[in-house]
């Protein structure tokens, strides 16, 4: 067990893997070295992306750990996907838009399934390997989630940052609006700002929101890598705001 934390302390990728399995496993051994590694948290930024279907996330998450990367920060990467039990595809799809960081040894990359648990996503799986990112010293997480659902939202939640993820021209927008991702967004993007009617979205976002706070925009193509570097200073920003009131509500200290 000591061999474990300092390997992890000393930002060990193998070493943080099989923590994380033993995690999705619930192995009681898991809890002793996550309590023993709490004092070696809370310095990430945590930034949950969401989103519907097909908005780019994966892509963006991808564009987002490049620019991290120039600025030679660690990014660590979890995939939520609630239905890989019966699609292994979805996972191998966002590994293929993450090529880029495959090899990168400054980025993990984990995807996390609830295996078809009763009850869903693995909110608990997800804050405790958050916890284990936190240890390994990485500086950036990205958690994508669909964001459909109570429990998809609820792992958007452990994140102190949730992104809402938009394109232009998204059609039906009433529909986006029951599906409930105007509540949980402290930020949102716009990608594919390459096609037509970005600057309009992007204007009728800010129309939606609280005049009084309102929620940040940013326009960006990650397709292209544009826009990127200003997200990354937004969500640091934001980071640095929220972390003086809000705290993760993942893992109860125990
Ligand atoms: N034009 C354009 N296309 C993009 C951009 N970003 C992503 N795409 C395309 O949009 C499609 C979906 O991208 P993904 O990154 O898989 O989207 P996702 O939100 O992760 O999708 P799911 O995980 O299936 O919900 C892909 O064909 C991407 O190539 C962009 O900035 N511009
Ligand atoms: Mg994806």
């Amino acid at each position: 067990m000591n061999d474990i934390i300092r390997r992890i302390r000393k930002g060990d990728f193998r070493a943080a893997a099989k923590l994380i399995t033993a995690i999705e496993r619930r192995d009681p051994s898991a809890i002793p070295i996550l309590r023993a590694l709490t004092p070696d948290t809370g310095r990430a930024c945590i930034i949950g992306i969401t989103g519907p279907t097909g908005t780019g996330k994966s892509s963006l998450i991808n564009a987002l750990t490049t620019g991290c990367r120039r600025l030679r920060r660690r990014v660590g990467i979890l995939a939520v996907d609630p239905t890989s039990a019966i699609s292994g595809g979805a996972i191998l799809g966002d590994r293929i838009r993450m090529r880029d960081h495959l090899t990168d040894s400054g980025v993990f990359i984990r995807s996390l399934a609830s295996r078809g648990a009763p009850g869903g996503l693995p909110v608990r799986v997800v804050a405790e390997a958050l916890h284990v990112l936190e240890a390994l010293g990485i500086d950036w997480i990205f958690i994508e989630t669909i964001g459909i659902g109570q429990d998809q939202t609820a792992v958007a939640s452990i994140a102190r940052t949730t992104v809402v993820v938009v394109n232009p021209a998204m059609g039906d927008e009433v529909q986006f609006l029951k599906a409930g991702f105007m509540e949980i967004a402290d930020l949102f993007v716009v990608n594919k700002a390459d096609l037509p009617g970005a600057d309009r979205m992007a204007l009728q976002l800010a129309g939606l929101s609280d005049p009084g706070n309102p929620t940040p925009v940013f326009k960006v193509s990650a397709l292209r890598q544009q826009g990127i570097d200003a997200l990354i200073q937004g969500l640091n920003d934001l980071d640095r705001r929220t972390r003086q009131t809000k705290q993760p509500k993942g893992l109860h200290r125990r």
